[in-house]
């Protein structure tokens, strides 16, 4: 039956389930020196991490509230059986990007998974100003991976509308479309502020006609697009990595949408880290900037290859004639168009909402001087206004806006 644990409720519980007993027994056949400390610092649920002598895991548990706002703010738990399916389904496709899953209870509404304990949270370690060269590549894989095989391309209709069905994630979608598409653009009570932000500059973008029919376009496409498995959070809080390795964490939002959705919130927030670097960071500004361009790139490159590898393995009738596959080649192109532009909205959304709604980003809300957050912010704000209400072909273009 389901209970919220705590450090000591945790130690009766692994006493009591022997999936994750036996993981943390010494050769002696008992469990030495068990340690249990709450890590999490997420909005969503509560984070673990077990040590014995033999082994430390990760206990991720859901609890049926939004952490960030409290018991006031009533979540129910079904979201772990999202995460939980998601991962699966993501480890399958990614396998060396996704922690591994030891166990995990529905009725508890929690997993155990793999202490990733040399590896640590992108964004921290940006805000660190590190450098990742193996980062792009790999998350353009997870990206291009993830997203194709899980279309219909690749799925086919029944089983993909099977999957459409099984991620039906009304509460955290919910908590997308009011905190990404549609509070930071009315003055609602959850919206927070840095007190020296100019708020005519929030004023100006909330009542310019074309910025709230493009936010509405992204809204409406996000609730009714569904063409992909979504991680669904995909932010630099999402991702844990050393040097050599990467992974994706916390897929509680996923369902099926937009795929400009996943690469455009990534993107995002490599974005507000970049705006929130000093004049002369030269060269992690450099990184940064190739770190947009790359993911991008490689995303396209990955995404076109699985779509041309897919259709030379199905032959099907539709591109089978002599100009066929030059054919499935253009429209490939087109779909990938299409997928830059959704990525470019999305990225806008994302950038409003940490600037002026309720949750921040740490690279930009916790910078002390609150004159200088202001600049970043209204910087964040313009860029954002423009990404949303113009046209790009590239994302040499969209670089060269936020370089403005
Ligand atoms: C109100 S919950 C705030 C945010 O935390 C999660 O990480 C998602 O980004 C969500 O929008
Ligand atoms: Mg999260």
């Amino acid at each position: 039956m389901y209970r919220v644990l705590n450090d000591d409720l945790i130690k009766d519980y692994i006493d009591e389930t022997p999936q994750i007993r036996s993981l943390l027994l010494d050769d002696n056949g008992s469990i030495n020196n068990l340690d249990v400390s709450e890590i999490g610092d997420g909005n969503l649920n509560f984070v673990y991490i077990i040590k014995s002598n033999k082994k430390s895991l990760i206990l991720k548990q859901a609890v049926p509230f939004l952490r960030c706002v409290g018991e006031e703010y009533p979540l129910s738990r079904v979201r772990m059986t999202f995460e939980i399916e998601a991962l699966k389904i993501e480890k399958e496709i990614c396998p060396s990007f996704v922690p591994e899953i030891y166990f995990d209870s529905i009725d508890m509404s929690l997993v155990v998974m793999q202490n990733l304990d040399s590896h640590k949270i992108l964004r921290g370690e940006m805000i660190n100003r590190k450098i990742f060269p193996l980062l792009s590549e790999h998350i353009s894989t997870f990206l291009a991976d993830t997203l194709f095989f899980t279309t219909d391309f690749y799925l086919g209709s029944a089983k993909k509308k099977e999957n459409v069905e099984k991620f039906i994630n009304i509460e955290l979608c919910k908590i997308t479309e009011d905190f990404i598409f549609t509070h930071p653009y009315e003055e609602n009570e959850t919206n927070d502020y840095n007190p020296k932000l100019n708020m005519s500059v929030v004023k100006q973008f909330r009542e310019d006609s074309s910025i709230k029919r493009a936010v509405a376009k992204m809204r409406y496409k996000f609730m009714t697009d569904a063409q992909a498995l979504l991680h669904g959070d995909l932010h630099t809080g999402s991702i844990m990595l050393n040097k050599k390795e990467t992974f994706v964490i916390d897929p509680e939002f996923a369902f099926y949408g937009p795929i400009g959705f996943d690469v455009g919130i990534y993107l995002a927030n490599l974005v507000m880290s970049y705006f929130s670097l000093e004049k002369d960071e030269e060269v992690y500004k450099d990184y940064v900037r190739n770190m947009i361009k790359d993911t991008w790139d490689m995303f396209a490159l990955k995404f076109k290859t699985n779509m041309i590898e897919n259709e030379k393995k199905r032959k099907s009738l539709q591109w089978n004639y002599p100009n066929g596959m030059k054919h499935f080649e253009q429209y490939t192109d087109e779909f990938i168009k299409d997928i830059f532009s959704d990525s470019v909205g999305f990225m806008a959304c994302e950038m409003f909402r940490r600037t002026v709604g309720l949750a921040k980003v740490a690279d930009v809300a916790d910078i002390k001087d609150l004159d200088r957050r202001a600049l970043i912010e209204t910087k964040i704000l313009s860029c954002a206004s423009k990404l949303i209400t113009s046209k790009y072909s590239n994302i040499d273009e969209v670089i060269k806006e936020i370089e403005k």
